[in-house]
């Protein structure tokens, strides 16, 4: 799930890449009309940035598992040691080559980012790590057609293989409002869900369940709530 840059598709690539500087003043010199655009005068006044390759030499820390460093370095672009939101995204890719939904990467982030610097460090990265690739594991086990992605006999399947008893209307509903596809209109496909967005539809099912639960404290399946904590429930799932 994390690309590593070897197969990545057309799509994924910069959409621009650095120009390279120029060798010497001929080149310049030698197409003048070019210096009319103010684009192009930018870029010339304005030399792009080295390389990333430029970046100092990173010792692993001690004991760490090489491996899992190796996998730091390359989602860690800029080498500044601990991983951003946008070089998270960057790096989770579902099987449909999209990257990750930006919700799932605030949620990613926001369970692993434990000392609550904004960034994943390299600890923090080998929790983060795991997690997806036990949910890769959940994910394969119940993608039952090999599609690459979860679709509603298999959602129901899963939430019901995790313990939560819902209705074939609310696995629907879950089905509909995590589905990486427009669900409603002529000739559409069936409804579907990629890996970023069933890890974080089975992270809002557990959360939704643990605050009816925590709620329900007679245990009858019923609970009586205020306005703001009916709010603050929902609001504070990913
Ligand atoms: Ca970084
Ligand atoms: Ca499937």
């Amino acid at each position: 799930m994390f690309s590593r840059n070897k197969k990545r598709p057309v799509s994924q690539q910069p959409a621009q890449t650095p120009a390279k500087p120029q060798q010497n003043g001929q080149h310049l010199q030698s197409r003048p009309s070019t210096t009319s655009n103010p684009y192009y005068q930018h870029a010339h006044n304005n030399p792009p940035p080295p390389p990333p390759t430029a970046r100092p030499y990173r010792h692993p820390p001690p004991g760490a598992d090489m491996r899992l460093w190796q996998v730091f370095c390359n989602v860690d672009k800029d080498g500044s040691g601990a991983i951003d939101l946008r070089e998270l995204q960057q790096a989770l890719i579902n099987s449909n080559w999209t990257t990750f939904d930006l919700d799932t990467i605030k949620m990613l982030m926001n369970i692993f980012d434990t000392d609550r610097s904004g960034t994943i460090g390299f600890n923090e990265f080998a929790g983060l790590y795991k997690y997806i690739e036990d949910w890769q594991g959940v994910f394969r086990h119940y993608d039952q057609d090999r599609s690459g992605t979860i679709e509603e006999r298999e959602l129901f399947d899963a939430l019901n293989g995790f313990g939560y008893n819902l209705s074939p209307y609310i696995v629907r509903m879950i089905l509909h409002k995590y589905s990486s596809t427009p669900v409603t209109g002529y000739g559409m496909p069936s409804p579907s869900i990629t890996f970023d967005r069933f890890v974080r539809a089975c992270v809002v099912v557990k959360d939704l369940t643990d605050s009816f639960r925590a709620a329900d404290r007679d245990n009858d399946g019923w609970i009586q709530i205020n306005y703001d904590q009916y709010m603050s429930m929902f609001l504070k799932s990913p």
